[in-house]
């Protein structure tokens, strides 16, 4: 991640020219999805990559301690099993490599597809289940799969010389599995082999729409946007990942055609998981569909950077958002989420 910020900066002041008066700011911040369509013809890959980390946890936007959340009943109790939650997430780190594909079959027609990786890593603390509560140890889960295919349509609403509206439509298709399992550190200080939470999994077998509807307009060298996002569910599931809205708005400046950097504002609203897989039953809050989703306010910068490197009349796009959480009320005790990196390479022929 450093070398390549690096080699952005160092080559910053090569001066070329691009077909068709190519800008920076002719793309969104590289975070935005679906941001821009295309002419009659052309066609552009992308390849993104996501890193996200969090730690610690918060009940609705409250800090939440281990000893806290141990004293919290264990919704599962059966048996010999605790009934109190005893294992305890400490920190996670999301890998999420997205290769995009997109195609105008007109000008007003912008056909997009995308599939993504997903890699999960998760550290939790075990303690006992009983008696002093003590802390018998940490433990590592993690997971890495194909875990989405997406395919949607751009359609221009209304394009004018200094704005633009368009909307997207489609459909996106979990492919991931949804029941790995992983050795875990139990609160009786054995190791078992468990199904992991949903948290954990790379997917969740579900289709669902998305659409959404973005306007973009440009004064000189500022450029202005904002895009409403949804994700619904479609499909009949034992359970799925909740249902999102997400508002997003951001202010670009226009540095040189070649260089642009942006400030960009994200709300999202995503509701609990719905339904269960009742072999998911562990003494943890990732086991309970109630603790997932929340409201998210998340402040992010960003910079795009023409290049020419690879033959082609058009520029190697680069671009860089690097965003924080400045508000979350998180349905919980969940997992707070932290700072979250993306990088992308796009390129148009
Ligand atoms: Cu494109």
């Amino acid at each position: 991640m450093k070398n390549v910020f690096l080699c952005l900066v160092v080559l910053l002041p090569t001066t070329i020219l691009f077909a068709d008066g190519e800008r920076a700011v002719d793309h969104a911040p590289i975070g935005v999805m679906g941001d821009h369509f295309h002419k009659k013809g052309e066609s552009m890959i992308s390849l993104r990559h996501i890193k996200m980390y969090m730690a610690g946890n918060l009940v609705g936007s409250k800090d939440v301690s281990d000893g806290q959340i141990i004293e919290l009943p264990n919704p599962y109790q059966m048996g010999n099993m605790p009934s109190k939650l005893s294992v305890v997430p400490q920190n996670m780190e999301m890998d999420m490599t997205m290769l995009g594909m997109m195609y105008a079959p007109s000008d007003s027609l912008t056909i997009m597809g995308m599939g993504m990786f997903m890699g999960k890593e998760m550290k939790l603390n075990t303690y006992k289940g009983m008696m002093d509560r003590a802390l018998l140890g940490t433990f590592n889960s993690s997971s890495f799969d194909l875990s989405e295919f997406s395919v949607s349509a751009l359609i221009k609403l209304r394009k004018t010389e200094n704005s633009r509206w368009h909307a997207q439509l489609g459909i996106q298709k979990s492919v991931g599995k949804e029941n790995t399992s992983g050795e875990v550190l139990t609160p009786m200080n054995t190791t078992q082999s468990i199904i992991l939470p949903y948290g954990m999994q790379s997917g969740d077998k579900s289709t669902a729409l998305i659409s959404a509807l973005t306007y973009v307009t440009t004064r000189e060298n500022w450029v202005f946007g904002g895009q409403l996002r949804m994700k619904s569910n479609i499909s009949e599931d034992k359970w799925h990942f909740g249902n999102s809205l997400s508002p997003t708005g951001w202010l670009q400046r226009e540095l040189s055609s070649k260089t642009s950097v942006s400030l960009r504002l994200t709300y999202s609203h995503q509701y609990p998981i719905n339904g269960r897989n009742n072999l998911i039953m562990a003494p943890v809050q990732t086991a309970n569909p109630n603790n997932y989703g929340g409201k998210t306010f998340k402040l992010g910068t960003g910079l795009n950077q023409l290049f020419k490197i690879f033959p082609g009349d058009h520029a190697d796009r680069f671009g860089l958002e690097v965003s924080y959480p400045i508000y979350q009320n998180l349905n919980g005790p969940q997992m707070k989420s932290g700072l979250s990196i993306q990088l992308g390479y796009q390129k148009s022929f």
